[in-house]
């Protein structure tokens, strides 16, 4: 078998979880700008979301965020997905729109208000129970603005109390993916700014609680795939939110601004076992589409993460160790970077084609008529979230 053979063949373990909050529109502080066919319901997120997965076969979950995606009948949202040939993922909680919540919700200085972001992440479970799904997502907007605005030392003793409580109401399947993010809403400090601090904390939770890596949530020039071999070291690395960033949390298209650091983040996830063989590392988008069409706009972000993942499984590891262990040091960069340039768009096409996929997933979605046939539909699509 050649090296792309073998290459491609593992590529049908990679599956990545699209976000319901990418199809409805999104823009700065500045300005939100509608698209046509943006959906109105979580039922035509879930719709456009399927459209990604029947044409590139990547796609097969669409995460939900609460209270953005609430509904009475979760069954019914169940049953819808499967009729359209997705399933229903992550759980993303929300305790940052709120007035409640402007000094924080896990960490805040008020039992009552601690109570409250508690009992939204049970009612997360709760739909968590109702949909199936394996994981809580917890990102938190909590942090100060200013030096001693806020006492940091005490907000991790209640952050930890918070998190105890809401990991011991998951269950045996369940599992909670605890993000950093080292910056914003708050810009002194936040409460889970790093991967460190994630660790702390799923540590001390126990096994069910993880680390759940956000590619733009770094200081300019971290080495991310660093922090991906060492948290699947540790057996901690529980799920990514991919995106790209030219400056802070862009949420642009993954590997659109560095696909060669996209490709060093897959190599270290296959080279961690992240990748298939009952892996447990879920890889899911965390995007954003201002400009750009949202549904072309998911189909190459996900075609960005097949394509670096199809590069990276051609790294020949076995050159690599030896030439690592040589101290051949251009020798192994060599290794390296040659999988990077290698052009595997042909090979592919030529993969979708014998499952049965269009050989290009964008033409065939713009032949397809579906946005026309959307953007005739739904009037009055509305904002993903954000300030709606
Ligand atoms: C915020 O910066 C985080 O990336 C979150 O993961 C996410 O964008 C937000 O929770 C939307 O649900
Ligand atoms: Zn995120
Ligand atoms: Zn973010």
């Amino acid at each position: 078998m050649s090296d792309m053979a073998a290459a491609l063949g593992r590529l049908d373990d990679l599956a990545i979880e699209v976000p319901s909050w990418a199809y409805g529109n999104s823009g700065t502080r500045f300005k939100v700008f509608g698209t046509p066919g943006t959906p109105r319901t979580v039922q035509e997120k879930i719709a456009d979301a399927a459209k990604v997965n029947e044409l590139t076969g990547l796609a097969p979950l669409v995460a939900l965020h609460i209270p953005w995606d609430k509904v009475d009948d979760y069954d019914a949202l169940n049953a819808y997905a499967k009729d359209h040939g997705v399933g229903l993922g992550t759980i993303n909680s929300n305790t940052f729109q709120d007035d409640i919540y402007k000094f924080g919700s896990l960490t805040h200085v008020d039992a009552a208000v601690r109570r409250q972001a508690i009992d939204h992440h049970f009612e997360c479970i709760d739909v968590m129970d109702a949909t199936g799904s394996r994981d809580l997502k917890i990102w938190l907007a909590d942090g100060t603005n200013y030096p001693g605005q806020g006492d940091i030392r005490g907000r991790q003793d209640r952050l930890a109390e918070s998190l105890q409580e809401i990991y011991a109401r998951l269950g045996e399947n369940q599992r909670m993916v605890l993000e950093y993010k080292f910056f914003e809403p708050a810009f002194y400090h936040t409460d889970v700014p790093d991967w460190g601090t994630s660790y702390a904390h799923t540590l001390a939770l126990g096994e069910k609680a993880k680390v759940c890596l956000d590619t733009g949530h770094h200081a300019p020039g971290t080495n991310i795939e660093f922090i991906v071999a060492q948290l699947l070291r540790l057996g901690k690395l529980g799920s990514f939110d991919f995106n790209s960033r030219f400056y802070a949390d862009d949420d642009l298209i993954v590997g659109a601004a560095d696909p060669y650091q996209l490709f060093r983040i897959m190599y270290e996830v296959i080279r961690g076992g992240g990748l298939g063989g009952g892996c447990e590392v879920a890889l899911m988008l965390d995007q954003c589409h201002n400009l750009e069409e949202k549904i072309p706009g998911q189909i190459r972000s996900v075609l960005n993460v097949q394509e670096m993942t199809a590069r990276a499984l051609l790294v020949d590891r076995v050159a690599l160790t030896e030439a690592q262990n040589a101290g051949d040091v251009l020798g192994a960069n060599d290794i390296f970077s040659n999988a990077f340039y290698t052009d595997v768009r042909p090979a592919l096409a030529e993969w979708r084609e014998s499952r049965g996929l269009p050989a290009d997933p964008l033409a065939a979605f713009a032949e397809s008529g579906y946005q026309k046939q959307i953007n005739d539909e739904r009037v009055g699509g509305t904002q993903a979230g954000w300030g709606a």
